[in-house]
């Protein structure tokens, strides 16, 4: 079991998913490639999506490339709760008073395009229910 998170972090300071294929989300991390940064710590990276759905949409996404939320494991479970609370705190500091909405794609019914898991926060309008 620890050779498998050796392995893990390995991959993940390689910039590779474990087992799959680095993402455009690894090239953010290591600044490969730009993006407008909102927040960073050791365990997580925050940046506005270049594709805006909203007039605020950013992600948060782990540093550590977990592929997507049906592929966590319960010891994720600590790093989970701390992308919601950045996405939490990151919402406030732009200013989302009147609330905003948090979604996670998986897979293909989730309509998932990239296979590094990451929280999408969207607001600055009213959202309807249910999302397409
Ligand atoms: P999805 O949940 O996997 O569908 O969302 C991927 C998001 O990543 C989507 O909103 C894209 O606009 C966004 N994105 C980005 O911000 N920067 C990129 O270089 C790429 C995708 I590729």
């Amino acid at each position: 079991r620890d050779g498998e998170v050796g392995k893990a972090q390995q991959a993940a300071a390689a910039g590779e998913e474990a087992g799959g294929q680095p993402t455009i989300f690894s090239k953010i991390i290591n600044r490969t490639i730009p993006a407008t940064i909102l927040y960073e710590d050791d365990k997580c990276l925050v940046f506005r999506d270049v594709a805006p759905q909203a007039p605020v949409h950013f992600l948060v996404i782990p540093k550590r490339p977990i592929p997507r939320i049906s592929r966590v494991s319960p010891q994720d479970t600590e790093l989970l709760g701390h992308l919601m609370v950045v996405a939490a705190r990151t919402a406030q500091a732009e200013g989302l008073a009147e609330g905003y909405r948090l979604v996670i794609n998986d897979g293909k019914h989730g309509a998932q395009s990239v296979y590094h898991l990451h929280l999408h926060v969207l607001g600055g309008r009213q959202m309807g229910w249910p999302p397409g």
